[in-house]
């Protein structure tokens, strides 16, 4: 059911195998021409000019000069251009972001963390186990959009996972980072906080001089074998991973501790801001998850070493349908920071249910302000053929590489259309409906999902379905609190406090009823049923419409994509049929369990009379 599938067929199955992006710049050009008669093409390298490119065109054709990357992602981006039908001239262009990067929730033994597209690209029961000319296609694919670092195992890193920063297990990493170092690709390892205590120390105690030297010793092996790995990634004290809280030290201490053995290599210390009390008490009202991120990081702003990066979600609570920003981005100014998206739909319908990001990015872009100077996203790849398990979902990988290539949200659409020319081929016959199935895709989902902010109604720890108590009662500080009157929590300053954690002006915007964006409202409120909303309907109504407009959109996606029938490879085709079936009928069970559930609370039925169960 899983045909191959990818943005760049036009090479057709040739592999480049050069050394350097120069080296892999020259073979794909000529991969690349080879399927469009008539064009040619001269390369120029730049030395200095590090992930920069021009296109220009003169009487000999096209010549693009870039620096030692950018000659390649300047190949990329005039073959992808003329292939899209598009012009590809351009002025000297350099990324906004200098890292790019993907992480794998991988784990060795095959599985991956929240993956919907079969198992690991990299591992099989415990061991490396891979593809090699698949790992060069991905370093392809990861090229053509520009994204130049990669972490290859979980963040939770489960043995033996934990030792791919030892000899044990390094000449693997390195035959990793040989395959996509021609394709700009830098490494970065999720490293255990607590590995010197497995390997025989009696503390992980970030100011302890053993500990300090150990990671220094294990940094000189990392890079004798990687030189040119790009750096650590550490969750510590997030979900019972291991990190500087035990011994009493700060995540400031903790970090600098890794950083500064990272530091002579030229590494980076990647440190993510998902740190919370999992195991909170439904019965507490004070204590609020989103608070979480800023109370544990805000305070040490300035005191991160200079090759720190925190990497912080997008959201303060976990890649939920709809969140407002972090309120971390707006308060670290002296600290450099990542911002991190989700690719694998974990909340967002595991790749059975259609959800195309880029519309609720540019809503996260436009609330952020001023962009941190890094961007990383969860990566939604496995072994299945086609990379993304839902054909359309590869759009997502896509376009994000698009994003965090130029640094600020991109028009949905015009990169919808980009990719399926390419994916589907230009004179694709039903390119506008493809394209208009992806723009509804985010509000669809969202509308029979959790609409208005509402989160946490998913099935615990699956996290596809309805079960809107699920959480309601467990130590994840996730809870929306619905009973007979009102749901939602109220998060200004009469309730918990969380909108005080924005500037004073968006959090003003947030604590009125009457500016907080409707699409947040149950993020920062708790409203009565009978709450009007700002087109006269009461919240309860509202709720019920969302519900009945989004299984209704479910269904029609079906419909649509019914009739993509013939125009593509049948199993691609059908693979899609089926997820989209399995769409409808989860739209469907998310439309009658919610509202339901409302309707048992408050007795009183939808004012056009469809039918709620009771
Ligand atoms: C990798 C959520 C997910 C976990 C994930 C965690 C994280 O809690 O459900 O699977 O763990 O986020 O981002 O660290």
């Amino acid at each position: 059911m899983n045909a191959e599938l990818c943005w760049l067929p036009f090479f057709g199955e040739a592999l480049p195998q050069g050394r350097d992006p120069l080296a892999v710049a020259r073979e794909e050009m000529a991969l690349g021409m080879a399927s469009l008669a008539g064009a040619s093409c001269r390369l120029a390298c730049v030395p200095g000019g590090g992930d920069g490119f021009e296109i220009i065109k003169d009487e000999q054709g096209y010549l693009v000069r870039g620096g030692e990357t950018g000659v390649l992602y300047g190949t990329y981006r005039l073959l992808t251009a003329l292939q899209a039908g598009e012009c590809p001239l351009t002025a000297w262009t350099d990324p906004a972001f200098p890292l790019r990067m993907l992480n794998h929730w991988d784990n060795m033994d095959g599985t991956v963390e929240r993956g919907y597209a079969g198992q690991s690209l990299f591992y099989k029961n415990g061991k490396f186990d891979y593809d090699a000319d698949r790992i060069r296609f991905y370093g392809r694919m990861l090229a053509s959009v520009g994204v130049n670092a990669v972490s290859i195992n979980n963040v939770n890193v489960h043995a033996p996972a934990d030792k791919l920063v030892t000899a044990e297990l390094l000449p693997e990493v390195k035959k990793i980072a040989d395959l996509l170092r021609p394709f700009g690709v830098r490494l970065i390892i999720a490293v255990d906080y607590a590995l010197p205590v497995t390997m025989g120390l009696d503390t992980a105690d970030p100011l302890d001089q053993r500990v300090q030297d150990f990671w220094k010793k294990q940094c000189d092996e990392v890079y004798a074998y990687v030189p040119d790995l790009c750096g650590f990634l550490v969750k510590a004290d997030s979900e019972y991973r291991p990190g500087p809280y035990k011994y009493g030290r700060d995540h400031a201490q903790g970090a600098n501790m890794l950083a500064r053995a990272l530091k002579p290599h030229g590494g980076m210390l990647i440190w993510r801001c998902f740190v919370y009390n999992c195991r909170q008490d439904w019965r507490d009202h004070t204590t609020d998850r989103p608070k979480a991120a800023y109370d544990n990081y805000a305070h040490l702003d300035g005191q991160f070493d200079e090759n720190v990066i925190l990497q912080i979600k997008n959201g303060p609570y976990d890649f939920q349908v709809r969140e407002p920003v972090s309120p971390l981005f707006y308060a670290m100014e002296r600290t450099e920071k990542a911002i991190e998206f989700q690719l694998a739909q974990e909340y967002t319908g595991h790749q059975i249910d259609l959800y195309y990001m880029p519309p609720i990015w540019k809503d996260i872009l436009a609330d952020l302000r001023r962009m941190p100077r890094h961007i990383c996203a969860v990566t939604n790849l496995g072994d299945d053929a086609n990379w993304t398990g839902h054909p359309l979902a590869q759009a997502n990988l896509y376009t994000y590489g698009r994003m965090a290539w130029e640094g600020k949200a991109l028009d949905g659409d015009k990169e919808a259309e980009r990719w399926i020319a390419l994916t589907f081929g230009r004179d694709f016959p039903e390119k506008d409906r493809l394209k208009a199935m992806l723009a509804a895709s985010q509000g669809i989902y969202e509308k029979y999902t959790s609409p208005l902010g509402l989160c946490w109604m998913v099935k615990p720890h699956l996290h596809y379905g309805p079960d809107p108590e699920g959480y309601e009662f467990s130590l994840w500080g996730t809870f929306h609190r619905a009973n007979h009157q009102a749901v939602g929590i109220d998060r200004t300053d009469k309730g918990t406090g969380f909108a005080d954690q924005y500037p004073a002006d968006m959090a003003a915007v947030y604590k009125n009823t009457d500016t907080c964006p409707e699409k947040l409202l149950l993020f920062f409120h708790r409203l009565r049923y009978d709450f009007k909303m700002r087109d006269g309907r009461t919240l309860l109504q509202r709720i019920y419409d969302d519900h009945f407009e989004g299984a209704e959109g479910a269904e029609q996606l079906l419909a649509q994509w019914r009739a993509m029938e013939g125009l593509m490879p049948r199993d691609i085709y059908e693979n899609a049929l089926n997820r989209f079936e399995k769409q409808a009928l989860n739209a469907r069970e998310w439309r009658d369990i919610i509202n339901t559930y409302f309707y048992r609370f408050t007795g009183i039925p939808d004012a056009h009379g469809r039918k709620i169960y009771d």
